[in-house]
Formats: C-alpha cells, structure tokens, sequence
C-alpha cells in the first residue's frame, strides 16, 4: 500500500523529469524519545564549580541627616568626623542671604585643565583669601576684598565653631546639571587633617561621600562605604579629622529640577606652601 502510493507520486509531481529522485532505502522512522533532564548536546560537559570569590556587595549608601557628631570611620590617619547643623541660618534670613550673595558675589567660571585639554566648571565660583588658590592646573588669584555678609558668616561660624578660617570658595549652583565631580580637599596647602566648614542656601542638593578603596582594590570605588547628606538651606556641615585624607566628596548633576544652590566653604590655607587640587 505504502509503496503504491509512492509511485503514484512520482508518475504524477515529477514523472516528467529525467532527474533521478534520490531517496534513503530505507524510511527515517522517527521514534519519541523519553524525556530527559539531560543536555541535548551530549558531547558537552557541565560541571559545577564551587565559585572561588564570595558574592560581594556594595553597601547602601549611609544617609545621615539628622543634627549632630557623626563618627564616618577611623583609620591610621584618625576618625573621620562630621557635623551636621540643619538651621544654622534660620529660613528667614537665609532667604535674604542667598538673594544677595546671589547678586553681589562677581561670580566666574573657571577653566580647568584635565586630562583632554581645557574645560569649564559646570558651576560658578569666587575666591576670598590673601593666598592663590590652584587645583585642576588653574590658579584663583588672592581676593582680599571680602563682601561684608561673607566676613559675618565667617565670624559666626568661627564663633559657634572654636576653629578660625582664612579662606573662602564660594560655589553656585545655578541648575541640576551643575555639579562638582569626586574629589578631596587635601592640597598641601590646606595641611594635615584640615578642617572644612560648609554653609548651604538655597536649593537642598545632595552632597556625596565615598571612602578611598584600600590598596588591594588597586583604586576600584565599586564596593566603597557611602554616605549621603542632603544640604538643606541654612545648613552647615563641618568635616574634621581624617575626612579628606580617607574620602572623597561631590555634589552630583541631579534628574530633576533644582532651583539655584550658594555653598560657601570655608579653609584655612597655611601660607608659603603651593596649593595642589586634584
Ligand atoms: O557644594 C558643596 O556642598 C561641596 C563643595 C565642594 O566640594 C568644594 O568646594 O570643595
């Protein structure tokens, strides 16, 4: 029966050809195989292999935003400490204060230079001190003409404090996309474990830290502790101890909407030394 059929098809379809049909002798009987957890290529081995590294994790960033003294680490090179003081300048005179330094500080853009030329800061600045101030390969000349609100806040912050200042970086933020990158207030000319006092107004922006890597990650942040800082307006943060030498900070570009930022962060710089800012 089944051989009958197979003439008729060939008398019909392909009788008129002279080609010969090529075909096995015998039909492929497809037969269904058991199911089986085995892999279909049988020439392939699969073998488990215990993993020799342990998963690791970055840890979640530490957020800290409460009033107080925050221990961050301890190292060789000492505790890093910070201090958080939300309302240092109440609402309504920090309002008053942002408007004016806003208008009145002859803020600039800076050019640096990196590893591909020259580029400008995504953010404006000013400098008040009787020192230069370099970093990123560019100078800020000395600025002794000190706007009087900054010498006022200068004083309350030195009076609430007990540390004095004699120099000044004023940052402004006018959007979201301005931003300052990964880095450490350890030039030189700042000397050993400086003391940072920074004063917000304006917009809150976030204000990231993450520890150096120890040397056998070979300068990979990947798993580094974090912490975060929302700096509110009115807010002053003080950074002491080992902080500059063991972290790095930065205010990053942010997705959504920000209203104009004033940071004003007050150093001491030692004189007779050149300053190195990476
Ligand atoms: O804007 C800030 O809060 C940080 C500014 C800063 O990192 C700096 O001036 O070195």
């Amino acid at each position: 029966m089944e051989d009958k059929r197979r003439r008729a098809r060939v008398q019909g379809a392909w009788a008129g050809t002279t080609r010969a049909v090529s075909r096995p002798a015998v039909d492929p009987v497809i037969k269904p195989q058991p199911k089986t957890n085995r892999p279909e290529n049988p020439g392939r081995n699969f073998l488990y292999k215990e993993p020799t590294e342990a998963y690791r994790r970055a840890p979640e960033p530490r957020v800290i935003d409460v009033a107080g003294v925050h221990e961050i680490s301890i190292s060789s090179a000492g505790v890093s400490r910070l201090r958080l003081v939300p309302l240092f300048i109440e609402p309504k005179e920090a309002g008053w204060m942002f408007e004016q330094l806003l208008q009145e500080i002859p803020w600039n853009q800076k050019t640096n230079m990196g590893p591909d030329g020259q580029y400008q800061e995504p953010r404006l600045t000013c400098w008040y001190g009787e020192l230069p101030y370099t970093y990123s390969r560019s100078t800020m000349q000395p600025n002794p003409h000190w706007h009087p609100l900054l010498t006022m806040l200068k004083d309350r912050i030195e009076e609430v404090t007990g540390y004095s200042f004699n120099s000044l970086l004023c940052n402004l933020y006018r959007h979201d996309k301005d931003s300052i990158d990964w880095h450490s207030d350890d030039e030189p000319a700042l000397g050993r474990n400086p003391v940072i006092a920074s004063l917000s107004l304006g917009d809150t922006r976030t204000f990231q830290m993450r520890k150096k890597p120890p040397p056998e990650e070979n300068g990979d942040y990947t798993y580094v502790e974090r912490v975060h800082i929302p700096l509110a307006h009115g807010t002053l943060l003080l950074m002491e101890g080992a902080t500059q030498e063991d972290w790095q900070h930065r205010v990053p570009k942010e997705y959504h909407d920000r209203r104009p930022r004033i940071n004003l962060t007050f150093r001491t710089m030692l004189p007779e030394t050149t300053a190195v800012h990476c």
